[in-house]
C-alpha cells in the first residue's frame, strides 16, 4: 500500500520522489505497475499514434501540513529528449485542490527548452508563465497527460493528509537522447515491463 511511504516524509517537509529502479524492480512493484497499465499505455499510444517506449516512473509524495512541491519546470530539463515525450500524472489517492495540486501552463511545450537554474535539486525557469492554472480536485485514478516540455509546478500541501501521485513518463519510439542521439536507455525499463507482466 502506498501509505507505507508515510514514514519517509516529515510533516511540512519536501516533495519526495521514489523513482523506479531497474536494478530493484521488485521495490514498489505494485505502484510501478502503472508503467504497464493498459489504460495508461493505451492513452499514450492514442496520442502518439504509435506504441510508446517507457522512459521513467516515479511515486511523488508530498507531506501533510505544508509540505512543499516543485517550482515551475519542464521534465525535459532533467533528461533532455528530442522527440515527443509525455508525462501521465496519476492521482494515487484523492487529491484536493489545497493538497499540492498540479499546475500546468498550456502551450508552453511549443517554446522549446527555456533557460533555467538548477537550485536545491531542481530546475526552475527564469520566467514564470503567465497562463498557469491548477487542476480541479482529482479522484483516485484520475490522470492529467501533458507534454514533458509543458511547464508545470506544485505549491504546498495545506491539508492534513499526505498527497500521493505517480508520474509515468513515455517517449515516442523515434525519440532520441539530445546529448548522444541514442535511444533513451530503455533496456532496463523493458526488463521492468517484462517482470511486472509476469508477476
Ligand atoms: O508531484 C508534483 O507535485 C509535481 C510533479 C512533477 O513535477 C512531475 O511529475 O514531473
Amino acid at each position: 500500500m502506498i501509505e507505507r511511504k508515510d514514514s519517509r516524509v516529515a510533516a511540512g517537509g519536501l516533495w519526495t520522489p521514489t523513482s523506479f529502479d531497474p536494478r530493484q524492480p521488485q521495490v514498489d512493484a505494485d505502484l510501478h505497475r502503472l508503467l504497464v497499465d493498459p489504460q495508461v499505455v493505451g492513452a499514450v499510444q492514442t496520442i502518439f499514434g504509435l506504441p510508446p517506449r517507457f522512459l521513467y516512473g516515479m511515486v511523488a509524495v508530498v507531506p501533510a501540513g505544508g509540505g512543499r512541491g516543485l517550482p515551475w519546470h519542464q521534465d525535459n530539463m532533467y533528461s533532455h529528449i528530442l522527440g515527443r515525450t509525455l508525462n501521465v500524472f496519476i492521482a494515487l489517492r484523492v487529491i484536493a485542490v489545497e493538497q499540492c495540486m498540479l499546475w500546468l501552463a498550456p502551450r508552453t511545450h511549443l517554446r522549446g527548452v527555456p533557460s533555467s537554474d538548477y537550485r536545491a535539486g531542481h530546475h526552475t525557469v527564469h520566467h514564470e508563465p503567465a497562463n498557469g492554472f491548477f487542476l480541479p480536485a482529482l479522484r483516485q485514478g484520475d490522470v492529467a497527460i501533458f507534454d514533458r516540455n509543458t511547464l508545470h509546478r506544485s505549491l504546498r500541501n495545506e491539508a492534513k493528509t499526505v498527497r500521493y501521485a505517480y508520474a509515468a513518463q513515455f517517449c515516442s519510439p523515434v525519440a532520441r537522447r539530445a546529448d548522444s542521439g541514442e535511444i533513451p536507455e530503455l533496456s532496463l525499463i523493458r526488463a521492468l515491463a517484462n517482470m511486472l507482466r509476469s508477476t
